[in-house]
């Protein structure tokens, strides 16, 4: 049986082959070129705990390119998927990210925060997926435990045993997992009990609404003592008022993400917020 669909969804992987094929050739043309010429820019979004303290950041990618302007995520990760490019772009991510943990760790405002990457379930299937993550963790000398790796509830719907074993092989160098907009996709609450988790993530669409449909504040209800339950973590994602903030710390909702605490911003600006802590 179909599961209903939620809209509406951030996620338009369907748009990319819907658009001309010339369109889609020229911007596959200028992605990897693109990747090439180091014009992807790592975007920062902070995490907040109950006390209001950042403790982390998503990291975002854009891609700023002299003819497009600066392109966001949606409009090329969805090409990026169809073409198999998100494997460089995901690798290009992963590097950058532990670069930055590991200039961090030399600064005492930034040095506790953590980072959390979103990984497309194709990086995930590659067979060395764990290797490259050690790899990189090794050259960059970035904390293994200041990263965490974000995957959607699609990771559920196929090879299961083989996503176990590797978040386990990674969970032992200290790696952390979170599912991203938990709420809209597969999991089963069968399933959620084997992977070994750290945290998850409700879902924007549920946060955005929580104050206006007894449907939405339900499900973000659930969530939370369902992380409660499993004894991991849980996020708040898209985060835009006092009031819904307030609800969510009233339901034990432990971090919050959104335009409320600050908005995905280049990582020197990010970095520059976090050393006077007033701006965010
Ligand atoms: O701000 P925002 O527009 O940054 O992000 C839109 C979408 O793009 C989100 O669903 C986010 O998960 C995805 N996204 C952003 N950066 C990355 C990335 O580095 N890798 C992958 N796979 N997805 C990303
Ligand atoms: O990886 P994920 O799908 O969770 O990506 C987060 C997305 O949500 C990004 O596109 C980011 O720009 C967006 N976002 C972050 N905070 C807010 C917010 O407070 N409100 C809204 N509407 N979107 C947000
Ligand atoms: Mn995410």
């Amino acid at each position: 049986m179909p599961l209903p669909a939620r809209s509406p969804s951030r996620r338009t992987a369907t748009k990319f082959a819907t658009e001309p094929a010339n369109e889609r050739l020229a911007l596959e043309t200028d992605f990897r070129s693109g990747l090439k010429a180091e014009e992807m820019v790592l975007y920062a979004q902070p995490q907040v705990n109950r006390n209001g303290n950042p403790v982390g950041a998503e990291v975002l990618v854009r891609w700023r390119n002299a003819k497009r302007g600066l392109v966001p995520p949606d409009a090329f990760i969805p090409m990026a998927e169809a073409t198999g490019l998100i494997l460089l772009l995901g690798k290009w991510v992963l590097e950058a990210a532990c670069k930055t943990l590991a200039s961090w760790a030399r600064t005492p405002a930034l040095e506790h925060l953590s980072l959390s990457v979103n990984v497309s379930v194709k990086q995930f299937h590659e067979a060395d997926f764990a290797d490259t993550v050690l790899a990189v963790l090794d050259e960059t000398g970035a904390n293994p435990a200041r990263l965490k790796l974000e995957m959607t509830e699609t990771i559920f719907a196929e090879r299961l045993e083989d996503f176990v074993a590797k978040m386990q092989r990674l969970r032992k160098h200290g790696i952390t997992f979170s599912i991203d907009d938990f709420g809209t996709g597969y999991a089963s609450l069968r399933y959620l009990q084997r992977m070994p988790l750290d945290e998850l993530k409700i879902d924007g669409s549920f946060v955005g609404d929580v104050l206006s449909n007894p449907n939405d504040a339900a499900i973000a209800r659930i969530i939370i003592s369902l992380a409660d339950n499993l004894a991991i973590s849980v996020v708040a994602e898209g985060v835009e008022t006092p009031d819904q903030h307030s609800f969510l710390l009233e339901q034990g909702c432990q971090k919050f993400q959104g335009y409320l605490f600050g908005r995905p911003m280049p990582l020197a600006e990010f970095q520059v917020a976090m050393e006077t802590p007033q701006v965010i």
